[in-house]
């Protein structure tokens, strides 16, 4: 895939004999006639008559989008369709740094942080990062579940009344992940569990490590899963940073967290959501 969008296409031609004018033919019938009286070979072409000419392309050109660099705190329309309009809302410093130097200290000792199997194309993997899940009801994704867990820490309880004061959305679950160096990582995917509703709004508060949040949009189904041309954003997260997804952003694009291939100290980031009981969505 690679390949594909790094692929210039030129399309075009050296003029050849056949692009010769009708003066140039003429001049060629009296120099050198061929036995058939035919105006071949006309003339050796010289480098100076060999030029370069454009003919238009038999295919449709298209272009790779740009990726976008998203690191400035505001609300932004990352697009509008096909299901409607998509935003995020991003605040560097939601938490600032002395405060998140010691939330992060707490939350990486206090947090029962456990290791999740998931199920891809039926067999079970551990997925490279480790989770705990917050709320009265249990959470299924990647086909396993974890267990509800209503006992809040009182730091995270904190957390979710701050990001409601200042969003105006509440939630009612926490998806907690701790990044432990590089090699962690979450690959792409939508927050789209049936559980989750149908405008999933997710809060994501970042401590730690710097990682970067990839997203690309999901492609029309004329492209049949490609994504060679799809739009790309890149968010870093950096510690005490607020990142808000909402309206169609779950429905419409992906998001991922890549493994990096350098040293990279812990991270934790904490997915605030709310999770309805799924017979509703059923
Ligand atoms: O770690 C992050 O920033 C994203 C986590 C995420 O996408 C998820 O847990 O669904």
């Amino acid at each position: 895939m690679a390949d594909k969008r790094q692929r210039a296409r030129v399309q075009g031609a050296w003029a050849g004999p056949s692009k010769t004018t009708a003066s140039s033919l003429q001049v060629s019938r009296h120099s050198s006639e061929n036995v058939a009286g035919a105006p071949w070979p006309l003339k050796e072409q010289t480098s100076a008559d060999r030029r370069f000419v454009f003919e238009n392309p038999t295919e449709v050109q298209r272009r790779i989008p740009e990726e976008r660099i998203i690191d400035k705190e505001g609300f932004y329309e990352i697009s509008n369709g096909p299901t409607g309009v998509s935003r995020l809302h991003l605040k560097p410093g939601f938490v600032d740094s002395k405060e998140a130097d010691w939330m992060f200290e707490q939350l990486y000792m206090e947090i029962p942080w456990q290791q999740k199997s998931n199920i891809r194309e039926d067999r079970s993997y551990q997925e490279p990062r480790l989770t705990a899940w917050y709320g009265d009801l249990p959470y299924t994704y990647s086909r396993t579940a974890m267990k509800a867990n209503p006992h809040w820490h009182p730091l995270l309880t904190m957390l979710k009344d701050q990001i409601a004061e200042v969003t105006g959305y509440t939630f009612n679950s926490l998806l907690c992940n701790l990044y432990r160096n590089g090699k962690d990582s979450i690959d792409w995917h939508s927050d789209d569990e049936p559980s989750l509703g149908q405008k999933p709004i997710i809060a994501s508060l970042s401590f730690g490590e710097t990682r970067i949040f990839e997203m690309r949009k999901k492609p029309p189904p004329e492209e049949k899963g490609d994504y060679a041309y799809a739009e790309r954003i890149r968010i870093p997260l950096n510690h005490g940073c607020l990142l808000v997804m909402e309206g169609e952003t779950q429905k419409d694009w992906q998001h991922r967290v890549p493994k990096e291939y350098h040293d990279r100290n812990p991270r934790i980031n904490l997915t605030f959501r709310t999770i309805y009981p799924e017979a509703r969505w059923n």
